[in-house]
């Protein structure tokens, strides 16, 4: 890649390269929010609390797999593939070409939302037409792989997530972008998909024709709200709009990072809000890693701090840890540092608990003795400041730690 101090590089028609011109005149940063455990680190109440400074909320990769819940005055909202932030009146929501849409979901999401009193959305979602569409092929698909590995299956949420991503890197899948267009191209490769699918899974069902005649129908329905979110992304940023991404999932479910095989089929780290909405790193400012001071993971797959006994379950009941996509039970186990940090083994630290209520904090200082010494103890080993402190659902449950 381009440096920025090479006064050698080449230039056009007497100008620098544009994308090093943007590298070197941006100063406008994005601010992302990625999980930095195996998810239901409490993402959604973050983004909902720095929505209020952005002018833009992102999702760059998963699909409606993901589940954030963001509680507004008791009210309690959970969203899948919209952005957390689209609550929020004055930004602007933003899916990438790193997601996967399953749009009969994104419809129900929306509906479901609407009918909470959530208003307006329809000038403020922006759907990318490179992403790439789940079909109900996929997440068929995802439920006849998952019971075909049987005692080896992952636990996946079966939305489709995996089969859209191997679609897309095989070069199968189809784009938002293809429904828009000359519907004949779009039937093609949707029944090209379909066979493809047919002949891996025999026992799959799909009605060809009256998928394409549903789709016909989606293509009107999600027409206005699709763009070049790549051109648009740019544009606003050089224009100085503050702009907040959205990670899913989290990094230890990253595909290249997390506990492989047991991981979604996106990069949920931060390779991923490059690629999912085609950003150079050297927009991205500052990268908030959201952590629950216990540990939970839903789905199959390693968790060295998993409690088994009676205080795993005491975690589950009052943490209200299910799945908020599946209604699954959550696992339930003790702070993981060391996944935290993401380095090797070590044995765990013993820390004295507190046995009060803590919801109702606001400061620091009115946290027990127990409390702030373990926040303490998670910046002094991560050598990473604590910023933020949720301590309940709500979004005023929080103490700013700065
Ligand atoms: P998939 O469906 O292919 O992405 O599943 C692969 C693995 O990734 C895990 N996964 C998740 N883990 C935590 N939270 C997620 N979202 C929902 C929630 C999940 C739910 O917020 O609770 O409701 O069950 C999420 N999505 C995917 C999954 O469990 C597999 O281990
Ligand atoms: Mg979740």
């Amino acid at each position: 890649m381009a440096s920025t101090t090479n006064s050698k590089q080449p230039q056009v028609n007497g100008e620098l390269p544009c994308f090093k011109k943007f590298m070197m005149e941006n100063k406008n940063k994005v601010t992302v929010v990625l999980g930095a455990q195996w998810g239901d680190e409490g993402k959604g109440k973050v983004v909902d609390l720095l929505a209020v400074n952005s002018d833009i909320v992102c999702r760059c990769q998963g699909g409606n797999n993901a589940g954030h819940t963001v509680v507004v005055d008791g009210k309690e909202f959970d969203f899948h593939l919209l952005p957390s932030g689209i609550i929020n009146t004055k930004c602007i929501s933003v899916i990438g070409n790193g997601v996967v849409i399953h749009i009969p979901g994104l419809f129900e999401e929306l509906k479901k939302n609407e009918l909470k009193g959530m208003q307006g959305w329809q000038d403020r979602l922006i759907v990318s037409d490179r992403a790439h569409i789940v079909f109900d092929l996929h997440q068929q698909a995802d439920g006849l792989q998952e019971a075909e590995k049987g005692k080896n299956s992952l636990g996946t949420t079966k939305k489709g997530i995996g089969p859209t991503y191997s679609s897309k890197a095989t070069r199968n899948g189809v784009r938002i972008g293809d429904l828009l267009g000359d519907f004949s191209v779009f039937e093609e490769k949707f029944r090209t998909l379909a066979a493809g699918y047919k002949r891996m899974f025999p026992a799959l069902e799909v009605d060809i024709e009256s998928e394409l005649a549903r789709y016909r129908e989606y293509a009107d329905r999600i027409r206005p709200l699709v763009k070049d979110t790549v051109a648009y992304l740019h544009r606003e940023i050089k224009l100085g709009k503050k702009v907040l991404v959205e990670g899913a999932n989290a990094a230890m479910l990253d595909i290249d990072f997390g506990t492989y095989p047991y991981v979604t089929s996106s990069n949920c780290s931060i390779g991923g809000v490059c690629t999912g909405l085609g950003l150079p790193p050297n927009v991205i400012g500052d990268v908030i890693g959201v952590v629950k001071a216990y540990t939970t993971r839903v789905g199959d797959g390693p968790f060295p701090t998993e409690l088994h006994d009676e205080t795993g379950k005491l975690l589950q009941e009052r943490g209200h840890e299910v799945g908020v996509t599946t209604r699954r039970v959550r696992r339930c186990g003790w702070l993981d540092l060391v996944v935290v940090k993401y380095t090797a083994m070590v044995d765990y630290i013993t820390l004295p608990g507190w046995d009060c209520k803590i919801e109702d904090v606001r400061q620091m200082e009115n946290l027990p003795e127990q409390a702030r010494q373990y926040v303490k103890t998670i910046e002094d080993f991560l050598q990473i400041p604590v910023k933020y402190i949720g301590v309940g659902q709500g979004r005023e449950s929080i103490i700013r730690a700065e």
